[in-house]
């Protein structure tokens, strides 16, 4: 067997690697927010390019020398324009967070009335929360779920932009299972003079095929993260219309980062020429169909799920009825091999870092090619776990079987750890 470089120069790092490869492998990824690049992807994202210093846009750089970083950045941006039939992209965000602060910096000022979903009713930490430079430097409202249906109610959302008067509106979620109506949130923006900011990093691949409704012709501004249902590298983009264009550029480009990542950027271009690919469609109407198939299963199974199933790529387990926590289920299955992470449902009587919910997606274990039997599988694996939390006979009979299908399944076949 060979050794690689990384394995000669940090072989506390490598070993690091290898055992990170190993438990991506060996444990079924449920993280509604993870996926897995391709070795394309990861090969452009480990280039040269890493290297580079390119402030500017390409063809107006700051620095000499950007003559193929341009090219890269370029075919990302018609990528990405043409995956999203979007008038205007910037491809440089460092992540869905910088995204949304440059969206920010370009839209309002500190103080200004903001009003987007409620973080413990699927909403994210970006979009007002107390903690995060949202919550801090703008005035947030925000609006809910109807704890009863677990579903955004647009004459709510409607009542509360009237009364609370915001400059910015967010719709997006980290936690929602239902389609988001744009066309009904660019309509209140206009009504109460808002301008409709979309982040739809979690739904992005699923909007690319065709599979959730565009926010793109709605809203003023878009952001997205590129590495969930869009399976690209780590980061962010922002998708405006012609008339935000140059804010946005500004707002990213001196006004909140400095040199791009053109590795991440190359690594981006070649994520968006996959996602343009037909078999990009198939892989995303699997990863709903999938969502449906587990869902249905726990349902039957007795569980319970907030707003009574998925329209995506996620659910949402609502485990009050059996008195259970999302902590300690989030512990239970990650022993059984299932990586999942707990999560708020509405009205959740639990602290955050306890809850009553667990988050569950399907967009990863579809990369490595499962259908709607393995997720009626693990779906009837998750129904033991949460029928007898505390057996360890019970945890060890569903980890076998989550091992089993995950060898069935495997991630990366071409990466084997380099032994030295
Ligand atoms: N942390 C991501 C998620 O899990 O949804 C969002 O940024």
């Amino acid at each position: 067997m060979s050794v690689s470089r990384l394995h000669q120069a940090d072989p506390e790092i490598a070993a690091a690697i290898d055992a990170e490869l190993h438990r991506q492998n060996s444990h079924l990824e449920l993280i509604a927010s993870e996926n897995f690049a391709s070795l394309a992807v990861m090969e452009a994202q480990g280039s040269v390019m890493t290297n580079k210093y390119a402030e500017g846009l390409p063809g107006k750089r700051y620095y000499g020398g950007c003559e193929h970083v341009d090219k890269a950045e370029l075919i990302a941006i018609d990528r990405a324009k043409r995956l999203f039939d979007a008038p205007h992209v910037n491809v440089q965000p460092h992540s869905g967070a910088s995204a949304n602060i440059a969206a920010f910096l370009a839209t309002i000022k500190p103080g200004d009335t903001i009003l987007g979903l409620r973080l413990d009713q699927g909403g994210h930490l970006t979009h007002g929360s107390a903690v995060n430079i949202s919550g801090l430097y703008f005035n947030v409202e925000a609006y809910g779920v109807n704890v009863e249906t677990g579903l955004i109610e647009m004459e709510e959302v409607r009542r509360q932009a009237v009364a609370t008067q915001p400059k910015l509106i967010i719709a997006g979620a980290s936690a929602y299972p239902r389609q988001l109506d744009f066309a009904a949130f660019r309509a209140i923006a206009d009504e109460v003079g808002a301008i409709l900011m979309v982040d739809m990093a979690h739904i992005a691949g699923l909007v690319a095929a065709g599979l959730h409704p565009t926010p793109i012709p709605h809203a003023q501004i878009t952001t997205t993260t590129t590495h969930k249902t869009l399976r690209g590298p780590r980061g962010g983009m922002i998708f405006s219309d012609t008339e935000w264009a140059t804010k946005i550029d500004k707002a990213v480009f001196p006004g909140s980062q400095g040199g791009p990542l053109m590795h991440v950027i190359a690594a981006k271009a070649v994520a968006l020429g996959e996602a343009l690919r037909p078999d990009f469609i198939t892989y995303q109407r699997q990863v709903i169909a999938n969502a449906q198939a587990m869902a249905e299963t726990l349902i039957s199974e007795g569980l319970s799920l907030v707003s009574g199933g998925t329209d995506n790529h996620l659910l949402l387990l609502d485990l009050r009825a059996q008195g259970l926590t999302g902590k300690l289920m989030e512990g239970v299955f990650g022993a059984a091999g299932l990586t999942v992470n707990k999560n708020a449902v509405p009205n959740d009587p639990q602290k955050p870092f306890v809850t009553s919910g667990i988050r569950i997606g399907t967009p990863a274990v579809t990369t490595r090619g499962m259908n709607e039997d393995d997720m009626r599988a693990i779906a009837r694996g998750m129904a033991k776990l949460v029928r007898e939390p505390e057996s360890a006979t019970v945890v060890e009979a569903v980890r076998k079987d989550m091992a089993e299908l995950s060898h069935r399944h495997p991630l990366y076949p071409e990466l084997q750890p380099a032994t030295v």
